[in-house]
């Protein structure tokens, strides 16, 4: 007798679980990729998990907001924003089976397959409180291959002091997700703007090699001196785990979204799936991927240019 086919396998479902503090461009990154994946002939679901998300330019094929909103939990149950978030935030986590995965496999029926989760950026839902982290992992429960994306503004690097803090933020967030994961240098064309004040090359910042250059550029003052050990704890720790590096994110720029799709694919294990997109697309990579680094980073460095 035949074994049952396991849908599962038939029809894998992929996830990026978007995150990253807010502002730092989850949700336009979520827009722009939709619509360049979709060019790549992927079949791309937006789902808005963020209950106060703002900005949002077209409506989510699964949107949170259509259950609760913070907003209307800070008006009726008298909380402040943060409240607010995490009653949401376990308020879906609860609703997981009655509302969130019906309207997942409702957007499966209709065709898409591959998910981009806008998630709320507040860190403390990640580091200090589990219904994120239990809504994970029932997708995965459920067969979705996910993989982390989070995104951090560039401009952190502009001061030696921000960039140490960020660098603790990735590694904490990487060992607290526990998923495969991409870290994101987000807006990388306004780094231009802060170039003056960038005390190294882009690949210090996007390798994360060689700390101790890290710690002698902190400045001197006063504030800075009194952290000088726990500067140095920090960055012994990051070296230590070795995990942490960046790729860098011009959102507009095609060819920073697909360098970044590279990465992402061989995290979530969608490269090996076989069969798709043997076409201009994998040419397009095959040339990117052919780029020095110098090249590569040069073209995210790009200036901004206003869309429209
Ligand atoms: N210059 C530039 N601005 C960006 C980029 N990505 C996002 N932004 C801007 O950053 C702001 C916050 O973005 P948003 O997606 O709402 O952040 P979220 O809170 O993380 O969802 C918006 O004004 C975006 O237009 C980028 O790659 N380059
Ligand atoms: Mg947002």
């Amino acid at each position: 007798m035949l074994e049952p086919v396991n849908i599962k396998y038939t029809n894998p479902l992929y996830g990026q679980l978007i995150v990253g503090p807010p502002g730092s461009g989850k949700t336009t990154y979520c827009h722009h990729a939709s619509k360049f994946y979709k060019e790549l002939g992927r079949r791309i679901g937006i789902v808005n998990l963020d209950p106060g998300n703002e900005n949002m330019e077209n409506k989510a094929e699964v949107d949170v907001m259509d259950l609760i909103t913070v907003e209307d939990v800070m008006d009726t149950m008298r909380l402040g924003p943060n409240g607010a978030l995490m009653y949401c935030t376990e308020f879906l986590e609860e609703h997981m089976d009655n509302w969130l995965l019906p309207a997942l496999n409702k957007a499966v029926a209709l065709g898409s397959n591959y998910f981009l989760f806008d998630c709320p950026g507040q860190i403390e839902l990640y580091t200090h409180h589990a219904s994120m982290s239990h809504i994970f992992e029932r997708l995965q429960k459920e067969g979705y291959h996910l993989v982390t994306v989070n995104l951090i503004d560039s401009h952190y690097c502009s001061e030696p002091s921000k960039f140490v803090s960020t660098l603790l933020m990735a590694l904490n967030m990487m060992l607290r997700m526990g998923l495969p994961h991409v870290n994101v240098l987000s807006k990388a064309d306004l780094l231009k703007q802060h170039e003056h004040n960038l005390k190294f090359n882009l690949d210090f910042y996007t390798d994360v090699l060689d700390l101790k250059y890290l710690l002698e550029a902190l400045d001197d003052s006063p504030s800075s001196k009194k952290y000088k050990k726990l500067n140095a704890a920090i960055c012994s720790i990051v070296e230590d785990y070795s995990l942490v590096s960046f790729q860098l994110l011009n959102v507009r720029s095609t060819e920073s979204l697909l360098r970044l799709r590279n990465h992402i694919d061989k995290a979530n294990g969608y490269i090996y799936k076989a069969g798709e997109e043997q076409s201009v697309n994998t040419m397009m990579a095959c040339v990117v991927s052919a780029e020095t680094e110098t090249t590569k980073q040069s073209k995210d460095f790009e200036p901004y240019i206003p869309h429209e």
